[in-house]
């Protein structure tokens, strides 16, 4: 966990965002990229698909007793959406924080949710709730080739010593 990667100060943490179906129609796309880019975290991986109910129920393993389970998997397949994988000092967090909660009738203005949605059944955007949890999701929705390594011009910019 979080202890064994800060032996390793180099090893940038990462988090998987995704633009749901509902924020792909909306055309949020451009806006919920724009807000982490400004916010200073390194885009790594990126695409577009329609993600198969296979891919959802493990990616929502953990949901799969609700009530909700089965209309969550008719919304997620409901059309394409957009998974990102982000880097950065504490992005996972920061992405929270950024998403907002769950049910946006709790989200404030200026997170995603809060100014975009007002059910939590069509709630915008996805984000990692944990390392461990990231790390599972980017393996599942990526391969390992699909991730970039690149040096971003303003990285030492963006952080203390
Ligand atoms: P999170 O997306 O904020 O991490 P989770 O509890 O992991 O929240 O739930 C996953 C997704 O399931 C939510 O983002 C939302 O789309 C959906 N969901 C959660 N709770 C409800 C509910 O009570 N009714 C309908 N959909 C829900």
């Amino acid at each position: 966990g979080r202890r064994s990667e800060s032996t390793l100060p180099d090893v940038a943490e990462r988090t998987l965002v995704a633009v749901k179906p509902d924020g792909v129609q909306r055309r949020l796309v451009g806006q919920i990229i724009q807000r982490f880019e400004q916010r200073g975290f390194k885009l790594v991986g990126m695409k577009m698909l329609q993600a198969s109910e296979d891919l959802l129920s493990q990616h929502y393993s953990e949901l799969r007793t609700k009530a909700f389970y089965p209309s969550l998997l008719q919304y997620m397949t409901s059309g394409p959406v957009v998974v990102m994988v982000w880097e950065g000092h504490n992005v996972v967090q920061t992405s929270r924080t950024m998403v907002g909660p769950t049910n946006p009738v709790e989200a404030r203005a200026g997170t995603v949710r809060g100014d975009f949605s007002t059910h939590v059944s069509r709630n915008v955007v996805h984000a990692s709730d944990s390392p461990e949890g990231a790390r599972r999701e980017i393996q599942l929705w990526f391969q390992g080739q699909e991730l970039v390594q690149w040096d971003c011009c303003d990285q030492h910019c963006l952080r203390g010593a």
